[in-house]
């Protein structure tokens, strides 16, 4: 596998925009996620499960979890290095990637944005050098892309909360040792940071996935557990929350995907060189030229857009319909790319020792997270037009 940052295909030179520092700093993560992550892969993907204990504290160490946060113990880097960060750990896989983001953008960034002093202070630390991994629980059985339906409630109890229901497909909480947990209060939405050892709370994994399978995903099942008011986020009432929250991660993706996408890229384009088919090399064939122009080509657009977009968040101005364009765009594209690259590896291609067909798979995963391919669409529409449609008018 290849994470190698300056590939052939980058052929308009995209990398001679971004700074020395910034460089300095994509090289530095491509180095660890070739050493420490590659090697093990294939291994976790078909094993179907990540040391998410081990690999959390190394992740800590190089700096990635809530990089882009300022104080607590974070790295605060710059949007445009956290990005370039997602890029080469995904380019290894979209799990890793998944886990540095309901890490640093979900979980860390709900209780940098909306927590208090005291809860920032007891938290991020060591959620920032990864010895607390934390996980972000929004999606309900019944309210994925609808989250405004949910169902699990917070009850006010003396100076507790209860809280009860079920959250769906959540990354890390049966490893977690601390859930940001969103409930329906009386007169909103609130968020409550709980710890997973807390009496009524329990995390069954999910099993048998076909995507994201070097990542750890369960449900969330609040039976009547009782969290002290001094773990709700005490400054947001309503959707916001989750959504600003939200925000941070889909920005990582865009960048992440294209990760994936590269290597993919990469992988394909080191196995027609050597390839004989028809008494020659199968790089050697226009058709296989072809695919190879177009995706690069898909590639270096999407990286400019991914680029454009981190220098808007950088100066402050990213506003979350050109999030969705650069979510809908960098995983439509990076899905695209995995899929024509697997068919250049012919039957290769469906075995763990390529990566194209385990990223595509992951990328299954990556279009539905973080707001589905539509949800995207429709931000954009709305946007355009003025006009919501993600509601049936009645
Ligand atoms: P709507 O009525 O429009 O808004 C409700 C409140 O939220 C505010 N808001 C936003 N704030 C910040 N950023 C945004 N992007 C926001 N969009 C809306 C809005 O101002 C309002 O605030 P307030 O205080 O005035 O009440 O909301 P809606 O119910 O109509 O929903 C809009 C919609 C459909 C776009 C939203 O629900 C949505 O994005 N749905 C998709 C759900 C989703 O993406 N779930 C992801 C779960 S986490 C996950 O997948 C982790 S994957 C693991 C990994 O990342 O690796
Ligand atoms: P649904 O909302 O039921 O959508 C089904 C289909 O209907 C989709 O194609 C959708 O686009 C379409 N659709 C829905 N509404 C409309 C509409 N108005 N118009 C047109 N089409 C529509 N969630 C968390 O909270 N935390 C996590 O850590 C987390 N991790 C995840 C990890 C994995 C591996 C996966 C797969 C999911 C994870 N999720 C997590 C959940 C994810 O955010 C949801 O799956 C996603 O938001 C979609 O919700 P849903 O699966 O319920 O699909």
């Amino acid at each position: 596998m290849s994470t190698a940052p300056t590939a052939p295909f980058d052929l308009i030179v995209v990398d001679s925009l971004l700074t020395d520092d910034e460089r300095l700093l994509r090289d530095t993560v491509a180095d660890f996620a070739t050493r420490e992550l590659a090697p093990n892969i294939a291994g976790w993907y078909e094993d179907g499960t990540l040391p998410v204990s081990d690999l959390a504290p190394k992740l800590g160490d190089l700096g990635v979890l809530g990089m882009h946060l300022e104080g607590y113990g974070c790295a605060g880097a710059s949007a445009t290095e956290y990005g370039l960060a997602c890029m080469e750990i995904e380019a290894v896989d979209s799990g890793l990637r998944s886990l540095v983001s309901v890490q640093g953008s979900l979980a860390m960034f709900a209780i940098h944005h909306w927590g208090s002093e005291e809860q920032k202070e007891h938290y991020l630390p060591g959620m920032a050098a990864g010895s607390t991994v934390g996980c972000f629980g929004l999606t309900e059985p019944d309210a994925g892309s609808d989250p405004a339906n949910m169902r699990t409630r917070a009850t006010r109890d003396g100076d507790d909360w209860v809280l009860t229901g079920t959250k769906m497909w959540i990354t890390n909480a049966p490893v977690a040792d601390v859930a940001v947990v969103w409930a329906r209060t009386e007169d909103g939405y609130a968020g409550f940071i709980v710890d997973t050892d807390t009496e009524g709370f329990s995390a069954p994994e999910i099993t048998r996935k076909l995507s994201l399978r070097a990542s750890v995903t369960g449900e969330i099942v609040l039976d009547g557990c009782r969290v002290p008011d001094a773990r709700r986020l005490p400054h947001v009432h309503s959707l916001r929350g989750p959504l600003t929250c939200l925000n941070e991660a889909r920005y990582g993706i865009i960048f992440g995907a294209l990760g994936a996408a590269r290597d993919a890229l990469s992988t394909a384009l080191g196995y027609v060189s050597t390839r004989q088919v028809f008494d020659s090399p199968l790089s050697s064939f226009q058709l296989t030229q072809a695919k190879l122009a177009d995706m690069a080509v898909e590639l270096d657009k999407s990286y400019l857009l991914a680029l454009q977009l981190g220098r808007l968040k950088d100066a402050g101005e990213l506003a979350p319909h050109q999030i969705s364009v650069g979510k809908l765009n960098s995983t439509r594209v990076a899905l695209e790319i995995t899929r024509e690259c697997r068919t250049l590896l012919g039957a290769s291609g469906i075995t763990l020792e390529y990566s194209p067909l385990r990223h595509a798979n992951n990328l299954e995963s990556v279009l539905t997270y973080e707001g589905t391919a539509e949800m995207h669409q429709l931000t954009i529409g709305q946007a355009l037009t003025g006009e919501q449609a993600f509601r049936n008018r009645s």
